[in-house]
């Protein structure tokens, strides 16, 4: 048991040193002092363990793997590519790193700095991310992406969550255009991928003492973008997904990063171009669906009933029908909605 875990990683490694080189598995045998039966094996064991191994006749074997970080001038390259957001996006602030604590909370620090200044913080992984109400957000190193928008648009706090659905929309968009996988919408903050969530929202916002209006906006947002080699954590693994189950290796999260910004400046930017709640109700996963509704004051859930979706209003807010007739437009603040 013992021999074949360290004859797995001593692989695993190998592979990983040698890169896009194919290594036979006479080759690797003789580097690491094994027989050939157990170098298969341990090809298999990685294989089983979500490892994207391609093994070619008469060459050997790689590994195909993205475990690049994402590179700043890529993104920078990509996203300005798009002529449309070209204008908007050439005044943005991009800085990318490889960990955080929270992007969120780096920006936040970074607009008390810069008054003003609309930015973009990216980081490969997050000690503390963040979701909604004191809860946390899952993001280790490598497998997702963590992003953060500071956008200073001048209307007043009843409009924060215009930007939470904004976000959605637009990433949900970009999602599409790069990977072609059929995610949707889980009203209000969530994206999910076959019955899985694979990304979260967290919108903040700090207002004017003098008029309520809204001075910076923190739009937050991270997929999981592979599955970790090791699985979810236990708490979130019925819940959580990724868009992929395996690497990709073709500069995968670059394309996506840029595509998400560029796309979210077209919905933010180009509004009659590009009405976000139009995309939003065509890609929402609960309009018609059958679901439990329950409040969520003080973090206590509490059932308020069973209802059937009927539409999301402009101001996005749920429209819900209960079974006695009632209808009811629901705010994310009080209310969630637990698929049924
Ligand atoms: C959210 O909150 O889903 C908002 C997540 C926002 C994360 C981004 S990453 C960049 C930026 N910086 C931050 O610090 N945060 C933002 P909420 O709807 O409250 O959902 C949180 C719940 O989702 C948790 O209690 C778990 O049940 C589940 N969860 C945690 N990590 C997850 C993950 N990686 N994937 C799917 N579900 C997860």
């Amino acid at each position: 048991m013992e021999e074949n875990k360290s004859t797995k990683s001593l692989v695993l490694n190998l592979l990983r040193k040698n890169g896009s080189r194919f290594t036979s598995g006479e080759e690797i045998a003789k580097e690491l002092f094994v027989t050939r039966a157990a170098v298969w094996k341990a090809i298999k064991t990685l294989e089983k363990n979500g490892y994207n191994i391609e093994a070619v006749t008469n060459k050997g074997y790689r590994i195909i793997e993205e475990n690049t970080l994402p590179d700043r001038d890529v993104i920078i390259a990509k996203a300005l590519s798009d002529a449309e957001v070209e204008p908007f996006l050439k005044n943005v602030d991009l800085m990318v790193y490889d960990r955080v604590d929270s992007t969120n909370d780096l920006i936040k620090t970074y607009a008390n700095e810069h008054p003003g200044q609309d930015a973009i913080i990216i980081a490969d992984s997050q000690t503390k991310g963040k979701g909604r109400r004191g809860r946390s957000f899952y993001s280790p190193e490598g497998t997702g992406m963590y992003m953060s928008f500071l956008i200073h648009p001048e209307v007043g706090l009843d409009k924060a969550m215009d930007f939470t659905c904004m976000i959605a929309e637009s990433t949900t968009r970009a999602i599409r255009k790069v990977t072609g996988l059929d995610v949707g919408i889980k009203w209000v903050n969530d994206i999910y991928y076959k019955g899985k969530k694979i990304s979260g929202i967290l919108t903040e916002a700090v207002t004017s003492l003098e008029d309520g209006s809204l001075t910076d906006v923190i739009i937050g947002i991270g997929i999981n973008l592979y599955e970790p080699y090791e699985g979810f954590p236990e708490d979130i693994k019925d819940k959580a997904g990724a868009l992929f189950a395996k690497r990709d290796g073709a500069n995968l999260k670059n394309n996506l990063y840029a595509a998400m910004i560029a796309e979210f400046y077209k919905d933010y930017m180009l509004p009659e171009k590009y009405p976000y709640l139009e995309g939003y109700r065509e890609n929402s996963i609960l309009i018609g669906s059958y679901v439990k509704i329950s409040s969520n004051l003080d973090n206590e859930r509490l059932t308020k009933g069973y209802a059937k979706v009927t539409g999301i209003d402009d101001d996005c807010r749920l429209l819900v029908k209960y079974d006695d007739g009632r209808e009811e437009a629901l705010f994310s603040g009080e209310v969630s909605v637990v698929k049924y």
